[in-house]
């Protein structure tokens, strides 16, 4: 096995946002959808209030770095009598911009009494958010919709946890955002030592691109010590992202930084949202560090495509 050169290095700016950004008493900011809307980068991001209740809400940048200013209100809290889906609150948001529908979707999970499960929104400005609620029964997370139709049918990864064996990632398909079916694993946890073994998980949405889908995963190593969660890449088949075309053995990214190890959770990075900044061919990726702030780090957009295909074609397990 090779040495090879990070792919992301850190924002000299981490964590770029905490607690004490917010514009009232909370205890953590983390897990951030992430958004280039006209020439800002937008952040939805996962607030835990004093209460352990989480709420989104939107923090803007002009250059994705800093300067960040977080909108008065939440875009996306509980109103429990109207949603009581989400009595515990709204976390880790996947924000998906779709041409056809010429609007934002928001994938999120919603914390119900019966487990964590997910939801549908949509915006067109990130001001305002209509709800399309509930669209995968507990317990299920780690959402996000493609961008365009495949085959004429929506798209949509997401893990649901099964009573029996690791929590691996499934493909849904639906005609119309509300109603999925065809249901099929595409991505299981690796077994045993693995960095990946026993569950896994989506991390930003899938991106488009001429070799396939790029899709980044968290997958958690349990120790006696307790989890470390880190993130790992695969490429899936453009017309069938069931098909997995190129899937890397090593981790791409991990916890190293002090505000990655300590915290509310320590030891987990938690990317939800990228940007794709194509005329530099920089690659933002956003990511919740030990579920307590906001961290920034950035690669070559062309170098991690080009990590990804250089692997094995065929999954070590
Ligand atoms: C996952 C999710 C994330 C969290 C991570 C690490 O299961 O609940 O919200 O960041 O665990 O604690």
């Amino acid at each position: 096995m090779t040495r090879q050169e990070p792919l992301f290095q850190r924002s000299t700016h981490n964590p770029i946002l905490t607690a004490l950004d917010v514009p009232y008493p909370a205890n953590t900011v983390f897990n951030p959808g992430a958004a280039r809307v006209g020439a800002e980068t937008i952040l939805l991001v996962r607030i835990e209030d004093l209460r352990g209740i989480s709420q989104l809400q939107v923090a803007r940048s002009a250059d994705g770095e800093t300067n960040w200013t977080f909108d008065p209100e939440p875009l996306l809290r509980a109103d429990v009598d109207r949603d009581p889906e989400e009595t515990w609150g709204c976390e880790d948001p996947r924000l998906t911009w779709l041409p056809e529908r010429n609007e934002w979707a928001i994938a999120y999970t919603a914390y119900s009494r019966r487990g964590p499960l997910v939801s549908l929104a949509t915006t067109h400005d990130f001001r305002s958010v209509t709800r399309l609620g509930p669209v995968m029964p507990p317990e299920d997370k780690d959402a996000a919709l493609f961008p365009r139709r495949i085959n004429g049918r929506w798209a949509m990864i997401h893990r649901p946890s099964p009573l029996r064996g690791g929590a691996h990632m499934w493909l849904s398909y639906s005609p119309d955002l509300r109603h999925w079916g065809d249901h099929k694993l595409i991505l299981e946890a690796r077994d045993g030592a693995w960095w990946d073994a026993g569950k896994i998980g989506l991390g930003p949405p899938p991106l488009e691109t001429p070799e396939g889908w790029l899709v980044m995963y968290h997958g958690v190593h349990l120790t006696s010590d307790g989890p470390i969660y880190r993130v790992g890449l695969v490429l899936l088949d453009l017309e069938d992202p069931g098909t997995v075309l190129h899937r890397l053995d090593q981790w791409v990214f991990g916890p190293e930084a002090p505000y990655e190890v300590t915290g509310d959770v320590g030891r987990v990075v938690f990317p939800c949202g990228w940007v794709h900044d194509e005329p530099s061919d920089r690659l933002f990726l956003y990511y919740g560090a030990a579920d307590t702030s906001v961290a920034l780090a950035i690669a070559k957009f062309s170098d991690v495509l080009a990590r990804v295909r250089a692997s094995p074609r065929l999954a070590s397990t």
